[in-house]
């Protein structure tokens, strides 16, 4: 039996992507003889008091073609859908994501030779309603969340992103890249790039040298919570073992919600005298949708809420096993993800391939990504929910219109419209008390790289208080960050090594006041920067962050993997530091997990190394957006001999010029 699915949307709405792909549907378990049928998400209509609150269906059948039945399944028939009492003619609204957009094409070549892959990204402002709240948004290409970046290793990624906003600049950072020899096209607002201002543009242009589950966001504020992020997945050869784990595979955004602008959540966060209560949400989306009970605001509210709102349906065939790559898009919440009666086995945590673990459930901190293969062998007698609980012990505060399980539905019983029964049943496994990662020491990468012996170790602090004007601040070894008006780190490094001429590298020999190793003072006030690979070497670079705070905080690395070597509480063990974990061929950490955002709990510490050979200003900071504007944000400053031989692109450093302020 052949089936196949018509090519899916491309990967740029407006632009010439060369991802192509004309699929013929997925690869099918052998043994199982399961023929492939139209394998598509749902939106369910909620609400009006059916069941659960959850009844009515219309479908979207953009990414598939023909379907074939399974031969047991009711779900073979197309006149099943949309469900009784839908609105047959209802339409996507327009600025919402088809789903269909984010499956992935099993037949897409992780072998192809490399290529350019260009995308438009046209940053707009307007009105939607994710959950049914209507709100002031950001779109890419008009529509939320993002378009799926497909591309292999070795391909060169071409975007250019035009800001149509009416007033703000924007600036998008692609989270993970290594972006070595482009720091310029890393996409951090006063570290790499000033924003760009409404009615320019900016074409970010670098190679992926690296593979797995990425994503890309707004780096310019807090402004990638009004909806301005998507996916990013990059194939390799690399992943050929894990291929013959699954059939399929599906993105699935998680992230949390809130009903107002950033910027007016922000304004109350950063107020006087406002210690520790950041904003709470008040609701998840799962790839850009979710439940909202309407009835939660009365009128006084004064918010709109369409009572049509939805969730996301992930409709899958029994006895299939799909690859989801998560991804946490969220501002604050980590969320616990399950599926009930399945349990998972997570194969990918941040781009690294691990050695299958099962779970039944999966902590997923904000900015980070796990891929878990979900095998539909239960009963076909009911849907499933697929759950993100948030951990709500890491909230300050308490939001009464808040549910805080965010739900999607699994579905392989032949009726996508229904509510899951009784019989879908969440796992007795109780959340946990704080944010925490899974145990790295669990996650093993399928490829060992054993990471060479450190040169270099800086013990780093951070803690949140109360600072001048009564604000609630947070910094690195004293020090809070705040966005350079004007200009970047990344500009006055290489003025200030060098000018970009080979007159003023040789001028100053890479020894003047801005090679500095360790703590680099001229930066300024607010700029906690740390030089690193100083000596015409590179360094292996070990850290040793403190949590001298009550609230766990999940950090990332910009332009690096790293290696988590050790977690704990409490003094830390120098001897066994220096005998045992220092030295090249250490016995105990050939297999340490690499990622590039992990969570820190409250008052504990993480030890975890990276090899500081990428040229440029890297950002290190909490990925808590509003933690992130408190100032939780340093730097690193690596291979000055490098960079005081570099020149920012004339459209990167223009951009300074033609300030917005930033
Ligand atoms: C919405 O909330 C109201 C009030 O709590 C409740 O009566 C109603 O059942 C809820 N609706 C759904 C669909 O959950
Ligand atoms: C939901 O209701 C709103 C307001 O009536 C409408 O604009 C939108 O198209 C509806 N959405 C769907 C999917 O029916
Ligand atoms: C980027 O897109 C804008 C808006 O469409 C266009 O004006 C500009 O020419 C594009 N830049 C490049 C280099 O293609
Ligand atoms: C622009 O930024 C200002 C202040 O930062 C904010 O109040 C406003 O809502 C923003 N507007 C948009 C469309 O981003
Ligand atoms: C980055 O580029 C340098 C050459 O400038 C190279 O030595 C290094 O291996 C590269 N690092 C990565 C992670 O690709
Ligand atoms: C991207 O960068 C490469 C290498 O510097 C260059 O050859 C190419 O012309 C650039 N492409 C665009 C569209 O700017
Ligand atoms: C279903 O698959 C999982 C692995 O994904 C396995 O652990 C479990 O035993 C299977 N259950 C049945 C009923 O086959
Ligand atoms: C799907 O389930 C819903 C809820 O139980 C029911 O109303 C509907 O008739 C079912 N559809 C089919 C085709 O069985
Ligand atoms: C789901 O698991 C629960 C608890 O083990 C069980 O009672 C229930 O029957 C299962 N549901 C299905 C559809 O197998
Ligand atoms: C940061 O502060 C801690 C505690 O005061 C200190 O031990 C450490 O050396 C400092 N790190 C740097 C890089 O200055
Ligand atoms: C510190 O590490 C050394 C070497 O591994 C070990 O002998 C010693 O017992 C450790 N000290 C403590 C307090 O755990
Ligand atoms: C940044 O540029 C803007 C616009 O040119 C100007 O108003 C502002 O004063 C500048 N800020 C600094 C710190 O130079
Ligand atoms: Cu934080």
């Amino acid at each position: 039996m052949s089936s196949s699915q018509s090519p899916r949307p491309k990967p740029s709405e407006t632009g010439t992507g060369t991802g192509t792909n004309t699929g013929e549907g997925f690869r099918r378990p052998s043994a199982l003889l399961i023929t492939a049928s139209v394998v598509t998400f749902v939106i369910l209509s909620l609400g009006l008091g059916l069941g659960l609150g959850l009844g009515l269906g219309l479908e979207h059948h953009h990414a598939s073609a023909s379907s074939s039945a399974a031969p047991s399944s009711p779900a073979a028939s197309a006149s099943l859908l949309p469900g009784s009492g839908a609105d047959p003619n209802a339409k996507l609204e327009e600025w919402r994501r088809d789903p269909g957009d984010y499956f992935m094409d099993m037949s897409w070549n992780i072998h192809a030779a490399p290529t350019t892959r260009h995308y438009d990204f046209v940053i707009t402002e307007g009105q939607g309603w994710p959950d049914g709240v209507v709100r002031d948004m950001l779109f890419i290409n008009g529509k939320f969340p993002g378009p799926l970046i497909e591309a292999n290793m070795g391909d060169r990624l071409v975007v250019n992103v035009t800001n149509k906003l009416s007033a703000n600049a924007t600036a998008v950072h692609w989270h993970g890249m290594y972006q070595n020899g482009t720091n310029w096209f890393d996409g951090t607002t006063g570290i790499t790039q000033c924003g760009i201002p409404p009615g320019q543009s900016l074409v970010y242009n670098f190679t992926l040298d690296q593979s797995g589950t990425y994503w890309y966001h707004s780096h310019y504020g807090t402004q990638y919570l009004d909806g301005i992020l998507g996916p990013l997945i990059i194939h390799a050869p690399e992943e050929a073992d894990a291929r013959q784990l699954y059939d399929q595979e599906r993105v699935v955004l998680i992230q949390d919600w809130y009903h107002d602008f950033s910027t007016v959540n922000l304004e109350t966060y950063l107020a006087p005298d406002n210690e520790n209560t950041e904003p709470i949400p008040d609701n998840g989306l799962v790839n850009g949708m979710a439940f909202f009970n309407c009835s939660a605001y009365d009128s006084d509210y004064g918010y709109t809420c369409f009572d049509n709102n939805t969730c996301s349906v992930l409709s899958l065939e029994p006895n299939t096993r799909t690859r989801l790559r998560f991804i946490n898009t969220g501002a604050f919440a980590e969320f616990e993800l399950s599926v009930d009666n399945h349990t998972l086995s997570v194969i990918e945590a941040d781009a690294t391939l691990v050695k299958p673990v099962s779970v039944h459930r999966v902590p997923i901190h904000v900015a980070q990504r796990y891929s878990v293969i979900l095998e539909t062998n239960q009963s076909t007698s009911t849907n499933y929910w697929l759950r993100g609980a948030m951990v709500t012990n890491c909230f300050t505060g308490n939001n009464p219109v808040l549910d805080p399980t965010t739900k999607a539905v699994i579905s392989y019983s032949g009726n996508k419209t229904a509510v899951p029964s009784d019989a879908s049943v969440d796992w007795a496994d109780a959340l946990p008390e704080h944010c925490i990662d899974l145990d790295a020491r669990d996650l093993i990468p399928s490829t060992q790289k054993v990471p060479p012996g450190a040169t270099k170790m800086w013990r780093l602090d951070f803690s949140f208080g109360i600072g001048a004007y009564q604000l609630d601040r947070a910094k690195f070894n004293g020090t809070s960050w705040s966005v350079l008006d004007n200009t970047t780190t990344l500009q006055q490094a290489i003025d200030g090594l060098g000018g970009g001429t080979q007159e003023g590298a040789a001028a100053s020999g890479g020894s003047n006041s801005w090679a500095v190793e360790g703590p680099v003072g001229a930066f300024g006030g607010d700029q906690f920067v740390l030089g690193v690979s100083t000596d015409n070497q590179i360094d292996v670079v070990d850290i040793l962050l403190y949590s001298l705070d009550e609230g766990s905080h999940p950090f990332h690395l910009h332009g690096h993997e790293f290696w988590i070597l050790q977690t704990g509480s409490g003094p830390f063990n120098w001897t066994h530091y220096h005998e045992e974990i220092y030295p090249a061929g250490a016995p105990g950490i050939a297999d340490a997990l690499r990622r590039d955002t992990f969570t820190l709990q409250p008052y504990k510490w993480t030890l975890f190394r990276f090899v500081a050979d990428n040229a440029g200003l890297w950002a290190f900071h909490c990925h808590i957006a509003w933690h992130l504007e408190a100032g939780l944000m340093m730097q690193f400053m690596s291979r000055p001999d490098v960079l005081g031989e570099a020149t920012v692109p004339e459209a990167v450093r223009g951009l300074c010029a033609a300030s917005t302020g930033r």
